[in-house]
């Protein structure tokens, strides 16, 4: 018998999803996974397996866990190297993953996640690509004070920060804006991860009907 439940949405789509999962399956929860087609908006399903609340949403041992970020956190009590040892680049770590968490609403709403649609050119919006630029900015400047050493942004570890901004990195490789070089090759790094090769993998195999049209349709003339 496992120790709970993982309650995910649609993996091609569910962004938040993502990052909790990742954080989950690096520290080597033993969850059962439940995944719940999602509405495109509220979903009744998902509120009523969360009471009320969102996916990713964690039942481990009894203990309740929802937020992305908490259960970033969470998982981090299990398995602490999730957060780089140094305390400065913990530090940094968890502003940036809380910048993150909080806010680049203009790059979730013309880009959002869809893991397989065919959009590169699409979503660029004045709002969208400031916030492309800020991630940017975050990326490289974390990769120069903490990341030498390995391709991810605290160096060889893929650590809750690369978790909290896969689906950036998804975003990005699905509506391919404009990025420098060494943005690029952290995407490559982020995607060529086993954990994000099986997300990949599970969500081509969900069924054409929990698809959702608008998240679907081609961008590419954009
Ligand atoms: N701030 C939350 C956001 C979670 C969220 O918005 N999840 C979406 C799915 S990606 C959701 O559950 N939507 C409600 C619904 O579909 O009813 C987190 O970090 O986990």
């Amino acid at each position: 018998m496992s120790d709970g439940t993982l309650t995910i949405g649609t993996r091609r789509y569910s962004s938040w999803s993502l990052r909790g999962w990742l954080a989950v399956r690096l520290a080597a929860l033993d969850v059962d996974e439940v995944v719940i087609p999602l509405a495109g908006g509220e979903t009744a399903a998902v509120k009523a397996a969360t009471g009320g609340a969102t996916v990713p949403f964690l039942d481990h041992r009894g203990t309740i866990v929802w937020e992305s970020l908490a259960i970033c956190e969470y998982c981090a009590e299990h398995l602490p190297a999730l957060w780089p040892a140094d305390r400065a680049a913990r530090t940094h770590a968890r502003v940036i993953s809380a910048e993150m968490h909080a806010g680049f609403r203009g790059l979730r709403q013309a880009m959002p996640m869809s893991l397989f649609r065919r959009a590169e050119g699409g979503g660029r919006t004045p709002d969208s690509l400031k916030d492309v630029a800020r991630i940017e900015h975050l990326w490289r400047t974390t990769r120069a004070r903490f990341g030498a050493g390995g391709p991810y942004l605290f160096g060889a570890e893929f650590t809750n920060a690369d978790a909290m901004f896969a689906p950036v990195v998804a975003r990005f490789l699905t509506y391919r804006p404009d990025l420098a070089v060494d943005s690029w090759a952290y995407c490559e790094a982020v995607r060529a991860h086993r954990l994000m090769a099986e997300w990949y993998d599970a969500a081509s195999l969900e069924p054409p009907d929990w698809w959702i049209a608008r998240y679907e349709e081609p961008l590419e003339s954009a």
